[in-house]
């Protein structure tokens, strides 16, 4: 039997981080996959609270590096507060993107949880980026580029202090896995910071088996695990509905191994599932994939393991 608790879907419809139209669709392409019917076959109860409320993009270009920096804020707001309210409540929030800026709202609530009950963190940060830049070093003024950066303390204090006290996070409490496309001022700052990183050149020499293991290296029962899941992280060839398409991704039995491996720790306790654009997708087989990865990451196995 499954120990997890209730799961609760919370779609984010907004593409205000990105620089492609069509994330705001993310939400209704996952449940349009089958989502909750997924998840409930595991065995889970699951509740879909239905979509955040925020404000429309307007399309501008960048200020002072920001693109949309007011409306970031608005939507970081929401979710915030929405995956606070549900791990106070003890449920298991998903969060549906939406674009990746959206994990700033999401894991500054995760973290302000962690600190309020003396939990350990652990962030597991799935993705072709590292999402580590700064309106000075971006070369796009995309916000999605900046969670993490911000979440460490690095952005304009609308973002660092969004729940308060900053930064929400240390960075020894991420590992980013599936990086291979970092811009080169983010790639000076992310060695200063010493982010620990299992880029695709370190999977490739060592196998996603020894790379996982590591990044899940000290997790244990008094560990959060949040896991966000920017869909581009997958090769393009399995999953082309994304905005930004990164060659050489994890295939389908690494992404899977990488889902398998985060389910055995039986620690995972909020989840976001962003960046999935369905404008650019094929007959919503990049939503189906990750629903088939998400039944993994909630212990979908072939044979029973002890
Ligand atoms: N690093 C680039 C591109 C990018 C980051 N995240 C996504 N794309 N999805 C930037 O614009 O910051
Ligand atoms: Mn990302
Ligand atoms: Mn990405």
């Amino acid at each position: 039997m499954n120990t997890f608790p209730p799961v609760v879907l919370i779609g984010a419809p907004t593409d205000i981080g990105a620089g492609h139209r069509g994330a705001s669709m993310g939400p209704e392409a996952l449940r349009v996959a089958g989502i909750a019917h997924a998840l409930k076959g595991r065995g889970l109860d699951v509740i879909d609270r239905g979509n955040l409320a925020g404000p429309v993009n307007p399309w501008l270009p960048p200020r002072d590096g920001y693109r949309h920096l007011e409306e970031v804020v608005a939507w970081n707001r929401a979710v915030l507060d929405a995956v606070y309210a549900e791990l106070e409540a003890g449920t298991l929030p998903i969060l549906l993107g939406g674009d990746h800026c959206l994990a700033m709202g999401s894991i500054t609530a995760v973290a302000r949880h962690c600190r309020e009950r003396g939990k350990k963190l652990r962030v597991l940060w799935l993705d072709a980026h590292a999402d580590f830049n700064t309106n000075v070093i971006t070369p796009s003024g995309n916000v999605h580029g900046m969670p993490v950066a911000c979440l460490c303390g690095y952005g304009p204090a609308e973002l660092t202090h969004l729940g308060g006290a900053s930064p929400a996070l240390q960075p020894g409490e991420i590992r980013q896995i599936g990086i291979r496309s970092v811009d080169p001022g983010e790639k000076k700052l992310v060695h200063d910071v010493g982010l620990d990183i299992y880029d695709m050149r370190y999977i490739d020499e060592i196998g996603v088996s020894r790379a996982m293991k590591e990044a899940l290296e000290g997790v244990d029962a008094d560990t959060h695990l949040h896991v966000s899941f920017d869909v581009d992280f997958l090769d393009p060839a399995i999953a082309p509905g994304v905005g930004t398409r990164v060659k050489g991704g994890p295939n389908y039995r690494e992404a899977q191994l990488v889902m398998e491996m985060i389910a055995d720790t039986g620690r995972v306790g909020s989840l976001d599932i962003v960046e999935l654009n369905p404008a650019f997708d094929k007959r919503n087989q990049t939503a189906k994939l990750a629903v088939d990865l998400v039944e993994s990451l909630f212990g979908k196995s072939t044979l029973m393991r002890d």
